[in-house]
Parts: C-alpha cells; structure tokens; sequence
C-alpha cells in the first residue's frame, strides 16, 4: 500500500470513543517495551507518529492511527509492566478482552513478542483469549535484528512451542530497525482487510 496519509487520531479509554467510520482494525497486543509503536511506524514510514516510550506502562489507553482514510492501527497499552497497579492490570484486561471480544471492525490480530525471549505468561493468555474468540492473529517476532541469522530458526520454534500456536495462524519476523519483514507483514494486514496492491518501498 502506498502510504499517503497517516495521523494519529484519539487515544480512546472506553468504547465510546472508538471510530465510528466503521474502518477495519488492525490491532498490536504484546509486552510492554516489545516495539509495537515502533512496528507501526516503521509500517507506515514515519519517525515518530506512533510513540515509542521512554516510559514504559505508562499509556493505559488505546491509541487509534488511521492510514490513507482506509485502515485504522490501534496501538494496546504494554501488558506485563512491573510497576502496574493490580487494579490497573485488572482495567486493562476488561478494557483488552471487552475489544477483543466485541470490535466488530478488528480484521487482524498482531501479537508481537521480542524474538530474543520465550513468549511470558501474559502473551500465552493474550493468545489464548484470541483463539477463544476467533480473532484472526498474526505472531510477529519483533527485534530480528538483535539475534543471529543463524538463530532465528530455532528462536522462532520456541515461540511456536510456547504459545501452541495454531498452524494457521501467519508468523511474521520483523525488525524495526532494519525493516526486515515489512512487506510480508503489509502482505498479511492486506489479506486481511482485503485491499490488493503493491506496497510502497
Ligand atoms: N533493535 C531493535 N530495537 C527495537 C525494535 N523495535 C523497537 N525497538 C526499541 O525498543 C524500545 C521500545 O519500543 P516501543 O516501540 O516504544 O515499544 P512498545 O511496545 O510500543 O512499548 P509500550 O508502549 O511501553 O508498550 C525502543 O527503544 C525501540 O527503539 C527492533 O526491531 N529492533
Ligand atoms: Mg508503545
């Protein structure tokens, strides 16, 4: 998809607030300091649109990005965060699963976990929840750049194995960094919400 327009729209704290122009969602849940807004900017070409953190746990909302009036990215708050609240943790989990549950405009799914690690007790639950409520899912292992190319088989395994994942679900390997993974991953959001075109370089 060529990218031409992209803007943050609302950070939404309850469903009131989600976009009412019934725009396909696509969804990024994983640990906090994972790089989910890293792997939205990065998609979409742009530094600094979705915020990187330098405070992790911090944003305990839903930040909405919407991409060329045609594709809504809704960047989760971090999960797994030590210094959280357990009445923060508990809001958090209604306010995921309720979306999860619920949006009918959430086409995609992207758990995203750090390549270098097993996936935590928390990515096995969000997972679980999405296979729960047939949410279409795709794993991107994210911070490819930080393990050897010799390893990233045998990491990938291991996330495979964790999280008993589903054959068919889509595995993605990504790197903000270096963009490795960029085009298969707009390929998957593309069959998703079913747009068909050449991405942009
Ligand atoms: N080397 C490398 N660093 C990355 C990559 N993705 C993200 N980072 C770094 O990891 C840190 C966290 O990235 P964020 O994108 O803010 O992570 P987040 O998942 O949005 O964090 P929360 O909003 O707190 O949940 C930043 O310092 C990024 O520069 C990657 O693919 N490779
Ligand atoms: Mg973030």
């Amino acid at each position: 998809m060529k990218i031409t327009q992209s803007e943050f729209i609302i950070s939404a704290v309850r469903p009131s607030q989600y976009p009412v122009d019934a725009l396909p969602e696509i969804a990024l849940a994983g640990r906090s300091n994972v790089g989910k807004s890293s792997l939205i900017n990065k998609l979409i070409l742009r530094k600094n649109l979705a915020r990187t953190s330098s405070q992790p746990g911090k944003t305990q909302q839903l930040n909405y990005y919407r991409v060329n009036d045609m594709v809504y990215f809704v960047d989760f708050p971090g999960y797994g965060y030590a210094k959280v609240s357990k009445t923060q943790r508990e809001l958090f989990g209604q306010m995921i699963e309720t979306y999860i549950r619920d949006r009918k405009e959430l086409k995609l799914q992207l758990l995203v976990i750090d390549m270098r690690h097993a996936p935590s007790k928390d990515d096995v639950l969000m997972y679980h929840w999405l296979k729960h409520y047939n949410v279409p899912t795709c794993i991107v292992c994210t911070k490819a750049d930080k393990i050897p190319k010799s390893k990233w088989d045998k990491h990938v395994k291991v996330i495979k194995e964790t999280l008993e994942a589903d054959p068919r679900d889509s595995l993605v390997m990504f790197s903000s960094e270096t963009g490795l993974g960029r085009e298969k991953l707009w390929e998957v959001i593309n069959g998703a919400i079913g747009h068909i075109t050449e991405i942009d370089q």
